[in-house]
């Protein structure tokens, strides 16, 4: 379309509104209740304009083809100036702040009432115009938000921001004319709401009624520094923007030009930074001196780690070394601690979190289409018309996805979720199957079934892209929906709906968690999912959106792609791949070891059985966290040397002999390979508290400890040399990633961009055919029985991330302070349980104590519960069964009974 701006020609795009013609013609008009995230509500009248002969709110008028607007005209400002002082007058005074920065930079220079200033300076409009009475109170019962109730102006931004962007609906305008203002739907104090504490209304709310402690008034920040980085929790990858001050945050705000997140984030990424200066820290090394853990200096720590390392390599020979690193630290770390492993001690000891949570991803993508990554970019699964989501809960664990995911599914696309539970975006499903956990592999094939039979696969992409097909064939006829109905719990009805709505979509995506792959055969659930998007002829090659696992750590995709995997060096070449370990040999002058080495379970295996002599931990609360624990803490006992590297005195560090002091996403510098595959920066935005080092200096102090040089000085220089070893990062570097942002792997060339949608044009199998699977559907390692009848569930909350360390040590523990043990009512009378009252929930393995809620989100049979808080010990109940095949933990299916607490 063309327009004119002030007789100015300019062209836009189609849908665009006057005020995007404005913008385009580099002309200015102020706005009060817009912002760019929103749809626009047109209620403030400050952007008015005249166009088609009438003067016009800029902001929700659409544009068409030759239209005249008129943007500079006095008369126009007058009427600007007008509505703007009309709302000022009823603001008290001193509502407007002064020196208002010139133009906005980021967020924080419109937050708390920076935006209204600047449009009173522009449109001339004086301060002390508001002569309002206020008296209408404030709210600060909420941690992060505070709301001064006289501020407000009622331009409903932030209300929009939690419907439409947040989808949490907690806002709503109250009262009547000039008195309405904002208040929590649900009508007591913000700390009652439904809040999710994102700090979307906080982030776009133009006066200063929505504020956040800590961020002081617009006029005292123009010292701030500002360090641009990545989020440091989940694996959604937000761009966060780290503002401080004498070396303290004073707030953490999201990047508008996030690649993913763009303005949003979440509880975690936006307030969760308190545990950085928690007196708890470690910020010296310790050891134990007599059975205790003591303080002691690095030179001392360093040398207890290297005469462990050197006893255990003397008695057992390198395979008696093993080190697990950490999914929470860079790529640049997790290069160093397998080039450590592979070259100062000579084994492939090494593994990652990825094996407790996403192995079965990386093993069954790789076997179904050749590469161990998600196949779509998020925003191509945001184009999706139908959305299968099985076994993930994104608006709790994936806020930001989930938060985009939902809007969508607003806006009409179809959604098909699988979860034994009802939360989430499964409330909003147009159909919701819940298997009994443990049976998805008989109910993929159900819906597999359903797509032969009414002819809804794809046959011409089956011929020239699959194989497997007539396996796979002869194995579904045996998985009728009537049958897959007994199997999973699911009635044979929706799963041919299911199937329909899947089958019928034009471009249908997959989108999946843990809850497909933490199981006895956690990897065949990946490949008999992968076998429905091959089927339809939606992934690649074809029309569609693929197959793709939200991962769940900031880094888990980035530890295992740099090699902190038994089996898989930097990029994936195999270690038993001759070609893979010469190209490794010749970067990092010595032979690689070829043997596999252990994987995270069979560590402590080993260490039980005697045979490992050294076991280093990074980030990673091994006792907290993996399953039956008890069983953990035994290997640990009685492992001759364990280091832990730590923010925390974590339940793994108190049983270490060597505990080094860690720093934090914040204070480091490196890079974090998101869900979707992009490497992003991570900067430090603070110093290191005490004596406390980065992961990669550790690394490299061990090293030298040990008379070892393992070269890339910095973690730039180590990326540089990874992406030498590998030839998919080839591509890669951080003085690229700081030139242009956020860079999917592969990316094997400097001057190409990276590939966000894999099998563009073959898949990356031997011969470029995606393998369907015709794997059997076998049943969970454990199952209820008499004597312990219901089906423990574990995952994620909100407030909390994981083992909880970082998280339990902020206000998040104000908003969700104990574990609670979601039962189903009817359940609930069976058990004689109260809603409220404490719980034992007890295994063969070992016991919790919990606070039971009474919910009908848990199916009856079932029970829910995180692992936030270690505490509580849920990680003693789960059970050691693990997928055959990459050994992920079975952490969605134990077999358990209630007991009344004993008082
Ligand atoms: N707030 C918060 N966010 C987090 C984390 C956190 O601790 N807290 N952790 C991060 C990490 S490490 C990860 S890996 C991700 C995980 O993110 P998700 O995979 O979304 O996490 P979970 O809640 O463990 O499990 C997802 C769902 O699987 C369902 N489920 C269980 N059994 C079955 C089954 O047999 N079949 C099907 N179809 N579904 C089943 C559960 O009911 C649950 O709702 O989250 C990341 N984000
Ligand atoms: N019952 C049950 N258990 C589960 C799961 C489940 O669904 N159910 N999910 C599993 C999954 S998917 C995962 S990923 C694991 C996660 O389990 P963990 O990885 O053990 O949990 P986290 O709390 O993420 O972090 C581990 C530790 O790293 C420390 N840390 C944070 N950042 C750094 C850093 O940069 N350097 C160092 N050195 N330390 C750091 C933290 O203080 C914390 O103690 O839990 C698993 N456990
Ligand atoms: S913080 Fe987020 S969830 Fe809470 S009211 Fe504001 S927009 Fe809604
Ligand atoms: S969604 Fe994930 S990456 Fe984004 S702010 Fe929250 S925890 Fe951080
Ligand atoms: S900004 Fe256009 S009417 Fe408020
Ligand atoms: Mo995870």
């Amino acid at each position: 379309m063309r327009v004119r701006v002030d007789g100015v020609p300019v062209e836009i795009a189609e849908g665009a509104s006057l005020l995007d013609a404005v913008r385009a013609a580099g002309a200015d008009v102020p706005t009060l209740c817009h912002d760019d995230r929103l749809p626009p509500a047109g209620s403030c009248r400050t952007c008015l304009v005249r166009a088609f002969g009438h003067v016009v709110a800029a902001c929700v008028t659409p544009a068409s083809d030759g239209a005249e607007i008129e943007v500079a005209a006095e008369e126009l400002r007058a009427l600007r100036r007008d509505a703007v002082e009309v709302i000022v007058s009823a603001l008290p005074p001193g509502a407007v702040p002064p020196s208002p920065a010139p133009s906005p930079r980021g967020l924080e220079d419109d937050m708390g009432g920076g935006e209204l200033a600047r449009v009173c300076a522009e449109l001339g409009v004086a301060p002390d115009v508001a002569r309002g009475a206020g008296g209408r109170g404030r709210d600060d019962s909420h941690p992060y938000i505070r709301l001064d109730r006289d501020l407000c102006i009622a331009c409903g931004r932030c209300v929009r921001m939690c419907a439409d962007v947040q989808g949490t609906f907690a806002l709503t305008l109250t009262g009547r004319g000039a008195d309405t203002v904002v208040a929590p739907g649900t009508g007591g104090a913000w700390a009652d709401s439904d809040c999710v504490a994102c700090g979307g209304c906080v982030t776009t709310c133009p006066t200063g009624a929505l504020t956040e402690p800590g961020l002081p008034a617009r006029a005292s920040r123009p010292d701030l520094t500002r360090t641009r980085t990545t989020c440091g929790y989940c694996g959604v990858g937000c761009s966060l923007e780290v503002l401080t001050r004498d070396g303290e945050i004073t707030a953490v705000l999201p990047d508008l030009d996030g690649p993913v997140n763009r303005g949003h984030a979440c509880v975690k990424g936006r307030f969760a930074h308190g545990f950085v200066r928690s007196p708890e820290r470690l910020t010296r090394p310790l050891v134990r001196r007599d059975g205790r853990l003591e303080p002691a200096s690095w030179a001392e720590a360093l040398d207890r780690v290297a005469r462990g390392l050197r006893a255990a390599v003397a008695e057992g020979g390198p395979d008696a070394v093993a080190a697990i690193s950490s999914a929470r630290a860079t790529n640049e770390e997790n290069y160093l601690v397998q080039k450590f492993m592979r070259v100062a001690i000579g084994t492939n000891n090494v593994d990652n979190c990825s094996r407790l949570c996403h192995a079965p991803s990386a093993a069954g993508l790789t076997a179904s289409f050749g590469l161990a990554g998600g196949t779509d970019s998020f925003d191509d699964v945001e184009r999706a018309d139908c959305l299968l989501l099985v076994g993930a809960n994104p608006v709790e664990a994936h806020p930001v996805v989930g938060a985009r995911l939902l809007q969508r599914v607003l806006r009409g696309t179809r959604l098909i979720a699988v979860d034994p539970r009802a939360v989430g975006l499964a409330r909003h499903a147009d159909v919701h199957l819940r298997p009994h956990p443990g049976t998805n592999v008989a109910l993929f094939h159900g819906l597999a079934h359903v797509l032969l039979a009414e002819g809804l696969a794809d046959e011409e992409f089956l011929r020239l892209h699959a194989a497997g097909l007539p396996e796979l064939t002869g194995l579904l006829a045996e998985y009728p929906p009537d049958r897959v109905a007994v199997l999973t719990g699911v009635p044979a009805a929706d799963v041919v709906e299911a199937a329909r709505l899947y089958g019928r979509a034009e471009r249908p995506a997959i989108v999946y968690g843990l809850g497909v792959t933490e199981h006895l055969h956690g990897t065949d659930g990946v490949r008999a999912l992968a076998n429905l998007a091959i089927l339809r002829g939606a992934v690649g090659i074809g029309r569609g959106y693929g197959v793709n696992p939200l991962r769940g750590q900031n880094n888990v995709q980035g530890a295992s792609d740099m090699g902190a995997l038994p089996d898989s060096l930097p990029g994936y070449g195999k270690v038993t791949d001759p070609v893979a370990t010469a190209r490794a040999t010749e970067v990092w002058g010595v032979p690689v070891p070829t043997r596999p080495g252990l994987r995270i379970p069979e560590m402590f295996a080993a260490a039980r059985a005697g045979r490992l002599g050294a076991l280093w931990i990074i980030g990673e609360d091994v006792c907290a966290t993996d399953p039956d624990a008890t069983r953990v803490a035994e290997a640990l006992d009685a492992c001759p040397l364990v280091v832990c590297q730590e923010l925390f005195l974590s339940e793994t560090a108190r049983r270490a002999d060597v505990v080094l002091p860690a720093a934090s996403w914040l204070e480091k510098d490196g890079t974090f390979v998101n869900f979707d595959r992009r490497f992003q920066r991570v900067r430090p935005a603070l110093p290191l508290p005490g004596e406390a080092g980065t992961d990669f200096a550790a690394v490299h102090a061990v090293a030298a400890a040990l008379g070892v040089d393992l070269g890339c000085v910095t973690p730039a220089d180590a990326l540089a040399e990874c992406a030498r070893v590998a030839p998919m990062f080839a591509g890669l570097s951080h003085a690229r990633l700081d030139r242009e942002g956020a860079i999917p792997w592969p990316c094997p060339d400097p001057d190409r961009p990276g590939e966000a949608t894999l099998y563009r044009e073959r898949f990356a199998t031997p011969d470029g055919r995606a393998r369907l699977a015709a794997v059997p559907y076998l049943p969970p390692g454990e199952s209820p029985d008499e004597d312990y009848p219901l089906v423990l569930v574990t995952g994620r909350r909100w407030a909390h991330y994981n083992s909880g360390s970082m998280t339990r040590r902020t206000d998040n523990l104000r908003l969700d302070a104990e574990d609670r043990l979601d039962l189903h009512p009817s359940d609930a009378v069976r058990y004689a349980v109260r809603d409220g009252e404490p719980v034992v929930v007890e295994s063969r393995h070992g016991q919790a104590t919990l606070t039971a809620r009474l919910t009908d989100e848990a199916a009856q049979g079932q029970v829910f519960c995180s692992f936030h808080f270690p505490s509580s010990q849920v990680n003693t109940v789960t059970s050691g069964h693990s997928d055959i095949e990459t050994s992920c933990p079975e952490y969605k299916v134990t077999a358990v009974r209630l007991k009344p607490l004993r008082k």
